[in-house]
Formats: C-alpha cells, sequence, structure tokens
C-alpha cells in the first residue's frame, strides 16, 4: 500500500467513525429527551453511505430518505450544523425546521430527503437532467431501501432514467426489512437490482458492509453517467443494527441473525483490511479518537445553539393560509 493509499484509507475509516459515533450521540441524546422527535438510525450501515460518497465529485447531487444522517455526513456535511438541525436549533441546516428525516445541506450537494418512502427517486431524475443539460460532467445519486422497490415512483423512475440515459445512480440499501416487514414478505423479488435489468438497466449487487467494494461499483456507475452511458442500479447488502426507529424493540428478528450481522460490521471489518495491510494499531485508534472529538464538539455546539424565535414558524415553509 503506497503513502496515498494509506491517507485515504484512513480517512475512509474516520469518516466511518464519525458517522457510528454521531449516531450513536444521537441516540444518546433521544434516550435524554435532549431530541425528540422519530428517529432512524443507520449504524451497520456506514460502509455504504462512505463507500457510495467518496467516489463522487464534490459538486455532484444527493438525495437520500428517512434514513440518512449517515449520507449527508459522507457527503461532506457539518455534523455540528446536522446535530443542531436535528435537535430542533436555528443553527441547524434548515433553521431547526427539517430535523432528521429533512436533511438538507446545498453546500455539500445533499438537495434533500423525506420521510416518503421513495419519495427522492424521481426528484433525483430532475436533478440528473439538470446535471446533464448543464454539461458540467456533475451526477445525481439517490438513496433508498428495499422498501422502495415497492413504490410506483420507483418504477417510473427506473424506467424513464434508462430511456433517457439520465446520469444518475440508484444505490438500494437492501438491510432486508422494510419496517418490520422482511422482504420474503413484501415481494418475490429477492434480488432487487432485478428490477433494473427489466429496465435494461446496468446493475449490480454487492457487499454493502465491504466499503471497498461500495467505491469501487460507485466508481464504475459514476463513471458510466458522466461520459454518457446513463444510469446504473447499485444494490448494496447491508442491515441495520438497530430497530427500524429508536425505540423499535426489535421483536421481529432473530438475536442470532442480529448477531451474525454483528460480525460482519462494516467499521470493523474495514479495520481488519488495514491490519493485513500494516496499519498499526495506534493509527486506527487515532482515527476513532478524532472522529469522537468531532462529534463531541458538534453535540456542545447543538446544544448551545439557540431556538428558531416564534416569527419564524411560517417563514421558509410551503404551507400558509
Ligand atoms: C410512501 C410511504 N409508504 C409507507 C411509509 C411508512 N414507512 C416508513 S419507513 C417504511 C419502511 C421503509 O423500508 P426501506 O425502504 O427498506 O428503508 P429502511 O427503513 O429499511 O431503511 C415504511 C413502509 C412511508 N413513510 N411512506
Amino acid at each position: 500500500m503506497d503513502e496515498a493509499e494509506r491517507k485515504e484509507f484512513l480517512s475512509l475509516l474516520q469518516l466511518m467513525w464519525t458517522i457510528r459515533a454521531f449516531e450513536e450521540k444521537v441516540s444518546e441524546l433521544y434516550a435524554k429527551g435532549q431530541v425528540v422527535g422519530l428517529l432512524h438510525l443507520g449504524i451497520g450501515q456506514e460502509g455504504v453511505a462512505v463507500g457510495t460518497c467518496r467516489a463522487l465529485r464534490a459538486d455532484d447531487y444527493v438525495f437520500g430518505g428517512h434514513r440518512s444522517h449517515a449520507h449527508a455526513i459522507a457527503k461532506g456535511a457539518d455534523p455540528a450544523r446536522l446535530l443542531a438541525e436535528i435537535a430542533g436549533r436555528a443553527a441547524g441546516y434548515c433553521r431547526g425546521k427539517g430535523g432528521s428525516m429533512h436533511l438538507v445541506a446545498m453546500d455539500v450537494g445533499c438537495v434533500t430527503a423525506t420521510g416518503v418512502v421513495g419519495g427522492t427517486i424521481p426528484l433525483a431524475l430532475g436533478a440528473a437532467l439538470v446535471c446533464r443539460e448543464t454539461g458540467k460532467g456533475q451526477i445525481a445519486t439517490v438513496f433508498f431501501g428495499d422498501g422502495a422497490g415497492q413504490v410506483g415512483p420507483f418504477h417510473e423512475s427506473l424506467n424513464i432514467a434508462s430511456l433517457w440515459k439520465l446520469p444518475v445512480i440508484f444505490v438500494c440499501e437492501n438491510n432486508g426489512y422494510a419496517e418490520f416487514t422482511p422482504l420474503s414478505a413484501h415481494t418475490l423479488v429477492s434480488r432487487l437490482a432485478d428490477h433494473a435489468g427489466t429496465y435494461n438497466m446496468p446493475n449490480v449487487t454487492v457487499d454493502g458492509n465491504d466499503i471497498l467494494a461500495v467505491r469501487g461499483a460507485i466508481q464504475e456507475a459514476a463513471e458510466r453517467a458522466r461520459s454518457g452511458g446513463g444510469p446504473t442500479f447499485v444494490e448494496c447488502l447491508t442491515y441495520r443494527l438497530r430497530g427500524h426507529y429508536e425505540g423499535d424493540p426489535g421483536k421481529y428478528r432473530e438475536l442470532s441473525e442480529v448477531s451474525e450481522w454483528k460480525d460482519k460490521d462494516p467499521v470493523a471489518r474495514f479495520v481488519g483490511v488495514l491490519k493485513e495491510k500494516g496499519v498499526s494499531a495506534g493509527e486506527f485508534a487515532a482515527a476513532e479518537q478524532q472522529a469522537r472529538e468531532r462529534v463531541d464538539e458538534a453535540v456542545r455546539f447543538a446544544l448551545a445553539a439557540p431556538w428558531p424565535s416564534a416569527e419564524e414558524v411560517r417563514q421558509q415553509v410551503f404551507a400558509g393560509d
């Protein structure tokens, strides 16, 4: 491993640690009532977010869903402003009015996220069309879960993206469950990338807990999109180690299943890869330490930030009287 690769790998690890530490903190704050609302954590799925976003350009666009803290941080959003947003503070990216499920960080290309399953898939096509028409080589990427495979806009979007050869990457985080329903109970299509084949779109299924496999698949997809080759569907097999939402007792999953997936934790696995490549324990520890310090700083910032004023309630919203 040369020096450049060593640096890049350590920075991938540090980013995964930052996301893990961030979500662990959000969970703690939620338990203490310092963060409220419905929270969906992606602990265990960090390899998909980091592997994808680190294969994109800074000026590419990203769209998320209800489990999107990781996507925003991986794309470069400031954890302090993100946490302020989740905690409802005026210093947040949307002045505290978007919260956990509507993360926007336009400074780094995170256009929007939504609680509507599959809701941002068609929006990503719009961004991709703009990217193509403006000719700067930008592309759009949209993250969604396996549950989104059953909504109409998913199919309409795959069809039109393929037909129009739009520069868009569909990243399916297949964690095996839609809320409390296993994949086998909501579709007979076990390989979700097969949907893309129906629309003649290049597609691949990768181990989503292997960050390098994800990054490789996205690099290839991004190259195709930038060179006019159109969209790609990348299905990433992964698992959420927490409940569907914070507070979900998770009774619909066998403990043995959860424990098997803990053994495939993407962060620990990548540490294993780095060890094999001769990176020292001190270097991993430093990456984790720096990530945790950054998150601690984000917590201090967010909790000290002011609340939005009452007058703001009608500003920056589409609904009114
Ligand atoms: C259009 C729509 N239908 C139903 C719901 C209720 N709902 C919220 S999350 C969820 C499951 C989503 O599963 P998946 O897309 O696989 O994402 P994951 O939660 O696994 O990340 C459902 C059905 C919703 N929010 N939007």
